[in-house]
């Protein structure tokens, strides 16, 4: 405890040259215990980011992240501090190049049915256009997806008058099969109000699962050709270990979190995820794009900051683990986005990565 607090205080100073949303000085002493030994470097620093969604769209590399902000907001277990407001796209040429921040994508006062929060977003393109599918809370405060669209990648994009139809929860990623069809995996539990959906049924009083009941599952819905609505009622995805059972609510170090994000890999589909309270992102193999996926290990150790949240992607033959920590700021709330190769061994298992040291 005593060494994160150390930390935060030396990363929020060197943040003043580097960032214009915090400006707390501070003059902490230099412990010399904290010295950490980062595998990556953030792409940008004049922002704070998280929750990458990257894409290849035209030769070009996109992240589609979530725009950390300090509002003041008090923090507390259902991530009220993690209080955005907007959306800001990336774009490099290649890993390694040059990063651009195109601006504001989408404000939230721009969203009519929008309350608070707006969170991890990701994008696809089809029909000639670019979508953004956002997770924000409504006027009642209740997690729903929203869709927003635009002629460029970078966009700006305009927000559709309602949420998804059927939607909730939180963390959509969007997957392109290889014959075209497009499916929205999703939700998170906690603060991202999954346990409350039970058979698509929303209920307030919905606690968190106990530690001998089945783990709460993530959601996935195939989606319409005019990619702004789900073809199906949502399913549930099972997640199984080597004998095809279920986790249960205290295997926690496996089960389903949130941060959804499935890609396919030598004609298998893998259904990555991350693990929340023990800040895992964990991977799961399956057939098809319904699942079931069983779990096969670890692809991140926890990263520096309570929540993990990546997405991977192939570009020019190499496979790339975008994920965020808070090398920055030191605060959880206030993140920041960075890249790695991602390797794979001959049969198909994931080389772990560990971000720091
Ligand atoms: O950025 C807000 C939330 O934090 C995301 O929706 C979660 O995945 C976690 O990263």
């Amino acid at each position: 405890m005593k060494l994160q607090l150390a930390f935060a205080l030396i990363s929020t100073a060197l943040c003043i040259s580097c960032n214009n949303e915090t400006k707390t000085e501070t003059t902490a002493e230099t412990p010399t215990e904290v010295k950490k030994e980062y595998l990556s470097q953030p792409l940008v620093s004049h922002i704070y980011t998280a929750d990458p969604s990257a894409h290849v769209f035209n030769n070009r590399i996109y992240v589609y992240p979530s725009h950390d902000t300090a509002t003041g907001t008090a923090e507390d277990d259902l991530g009220s501090h993690f209080n955005m407001m907007d959306y800001h796209i990336l774009s490099m040429d290649s890993v390694g190049g040059t990063v651009t921040d195109h601006g504001i994508a989408l404000n939230i006062k721009n969203i009519p049915w929008a309350g608070r929060q707006l969170w991890a977003p990701d994008a696809a393109f089809a029909n000639g256009k670019y979508y953004l599918y956002f997770p924000v809370k409504d006027k009642q405060d209740v997690f729903r997806m929203g869709v927003a669209v635009s002629d460029k990648p970078e966009g700006p994009f305009a927000a559709e008058p309602s949420p998804i139809t059927g939607s909730y929860s939180i963390d959509p990623s969007v997957f392109k099969d290889d014959n075209g069809d497009f499916y929205m995996y999703f939700g998170g539990i906690w603060g991202g109000q999954l346990q409350r959906w039970n058979e698509n049924q929303y209920d307030s009083t919905a606690g968190n699962r106990k530690p001998e009941e089945l783990a709460v599952l993530p959601r996935m819905a195939k989606l319409s050709k005019d990619m702004k609505s789900f073809t199906e009622s949502v399913k549930e995805i099972k997640i199984v270990d080597e004998t095809g059972n279920l986790f249960t609510e205290k295997d926690n170090s496996k089960r389903f979190f949130e941060a959804a994000w499935v890609f396919k890999y030598n004609g298998k589909y893998y259904f990555t995820y991350s693990t929340g309270d023990t800040h895992f992102i964990n991977y799961a193999i399956g057939d098809n794009p319904y699942g079931p996926f069983t779990y096969k290990g670890i692809i991140l150790d926890p990263v520096e900051g309570w929540t993990n949240h990546h997405s991977i992607i192939e570009s020019n033959g190499k496979w790339f683990l975008f994920y965020h920590d808070v090398q920055l700021s030191g605060k959880t709330h206030l993140r920041n986005v960075k890249v790695t190769e991602l390797k794979f061994n001959t049969d198909g298992s994931i080389q772990k990565v560990t971000a720091v040291k």
